[in-house]
């Protein structure tokens, strides 16, 4: 095995990445109200049901709720120094809508961050990740209502208040760019997407943005230790053909998913943007105090990163790949996961240079991984997966987070998605697995729940040990 000198600075955080509704399970206890994902037991692909139904893996989880401090031990052996979770909103404000929040939710991340005190782990909080409470989807169309800002803001600064001297990095919404591609999921609106105008998702973009903007100015007046990031889906995108008209399209498309973090780190909607809400005969009701709150720019950017897609001018050739919520025009130069995701590790730096060399923020990778099915095996009486496939893409997308180290980007820190196997976000599979950590639980709901170390466990805690030296380039 080949090694090099690494590029990655002292002080790089090092972790991995996880959402309440894919791993905490007990749906229903500590008070907690219901959320989207209660009843979205097919993920995005499937319709959602009217109450919460067994076949709903999420119900469960990996129990997480139960178990946090034997897997935070887990990630502490692996030499974590930071670890990104989400709060679950309905957790703490169970219906979204109440004045006071829930003091049996807030008594459990208490808890944990207790767990994450003991082993010296840095929290890197998402304040909203996919779980708006479902009272709020089902009264108020969720983030088309403007009410929904202010909700938000209570909870936000309920956060703040309590959790915010002991937890620094924070980010306002996951992926905040996918709200106009899976609207219940990423909005809680519930009005079907085919029924939704484009006027009313673009006016719940605003509504999102202004109160991630809020949040800021929030943290910035009750937790001033606090640094805020927004958080985006990544997805580089390149010219099918070298035409012109291919890379205007690459524009485009760039365009569409680079004005989340062109607000947020400058605080006001871009020309090109205005053009296309223009075009579009859309007019957005934003008032004074909107523009004046959307002011309050982010200290880093966050992003998720799977794969890249290509872009063309031509409608004959404009197919829909497989992809990370939004998918693109499919690579012909690149393999794909068995789910269809095409593996692209240089469009990772390529993607961190473009962020970098736009906004000039520090960068934080908090999701990237490989959505594989694992096989449990016994090598010498221990139960593990030899999951090589994961530890090749980890390892060459991390090669490629060096080198863009080496272009002078600077990033703070990487959390590798699922860094325990959890329910998928997508398709709501459990065998969609990301983890360092097997878990013994299948698609039917059958499994002990038992943890087990993969073999990438073992390798990543080596990459940890050596900040990126132990990387083969
Ligand atoms: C991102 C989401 C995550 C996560 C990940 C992997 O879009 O922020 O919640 O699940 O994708 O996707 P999936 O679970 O569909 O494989």
């Amino acid at each position: 095995m080949s090694t090099t000198a690494s590029p990655f600075p002292e002080g790089f955080l090092w972790g991995g990445a996880t959402a309440a509704n894919q791993l905490e399970g007990a749906y229903n206890e500590g008070g907690k109200g219901l959320s989207v994902q209660d009843v979205m037991p097919r993920g995005i692909v499937g319709p959602r049901t009217a109450a919460p139904t067994e076949d709903n893996l999420k119900l469960v989880g990996i129990d997480h709720y139960h178990r946090y401090a034997e897997d935070i031990a887990l990630f502490a052996e692996m030499g974590f120094t930071t670890y990104r979770f989400s709060i679950a909103w309905s957790r703490i404000f169970p219906n979204g809508d109440e004045t006071e929040p829930n003091e049996e939710g807030l008594a459990f991340y208490d808890r944990l961050l207790d767990e994450l005190d003991k082993h010296g782990i840095e929290p890197l909080v998402t304040i909203s990740h996919y779980e708006t409470p479902l009272h709020l989807a089902e009264t108020y169309d969720g983030w088309t209502d403007r009410r929904l800002t202010g909700f938000y803001e209570r909870y936000a600064r309920t956060l703040f208040e309590r959790f915010g001297s002991r937890v620094r990095y924070w980010l306002t919404f996951n992926e905040i760019n996918s709200l106009l591609h899976a609207p219940f999921m990423s909005g809680g609106i519930n009005t079907p997407k085919s029924e939704l105008s484009e006027q009313t998702l673009y006016q719940a973009m605003h509504h999102e943005l202004v109160a991630s903007a809020r949040a800021t100015r929030i943290a910035r007046e009750v937790a001033p230790n606090a640094r805020i990031g927004c958080m985006v889906l990544s997805m580089p995108v390149y010219p099918l053909t070298p035409s012109p008209a291919d890379a205007l399209a690459v524009m485009d498309f760039d365009h569409s998913n680079l004005v989340y973090g062109d607000v947020h780190t400058r605080g006001a909607y871009p020309g090109y943007f205005l053009r296309t809400l223009r075009e579009k005969g859309i007019e957005l009701e934003i008032t004074d105090q909107d523009r004046e709150d959307l002011q309050n720019t982010v200290d880093f950017v966050s992003f998720s990163y799977y794969m890249s897609v290509a872009a063309t001018a031509d409608p004959a050739k404009k197919v829909a790949g497989e992809g990370n919520i939004m998918g693109g025009v499919p690579n012909p130069t690149l393999e794909a996961s068995e789910w269809g995701w095409q593996i692209d590790p240089v469009g990772l730096r390529i993607v961190l240079n473009q962020f970098w060399d736009r906004w000039q923020k520090p960068l934080f990778i908090v999701e990237n991984g490989l959505g594989a099915k694992d096989e449990l095996v016994e090598i010498d009486g221990v139960k593990t997966v030899v999951d090589d496939y994961r530890i090749a893409y980890l390892n060459d997308h991390l090669v490629q987070v060096g080198e863009a180290i080496a272009d002078g980007v600077n990033v703070l820190g990487y959390t590798s998605w699922g860094c325990i196997d959890l329910v998928s976000a997508s398709t709501a599979q459990l065998s969609k697995r990301y983890g360092f950590i097997y878990v013994d639980r299948n698609d039917d709901g059958s499994g002990t729940l038992d943890r087990y170390k993969k073999k990438s466990f073992h390798w990543y805690a080596d990459v940890i040990r050596t900040n990126g030296g132990a990387l083969t380039v």
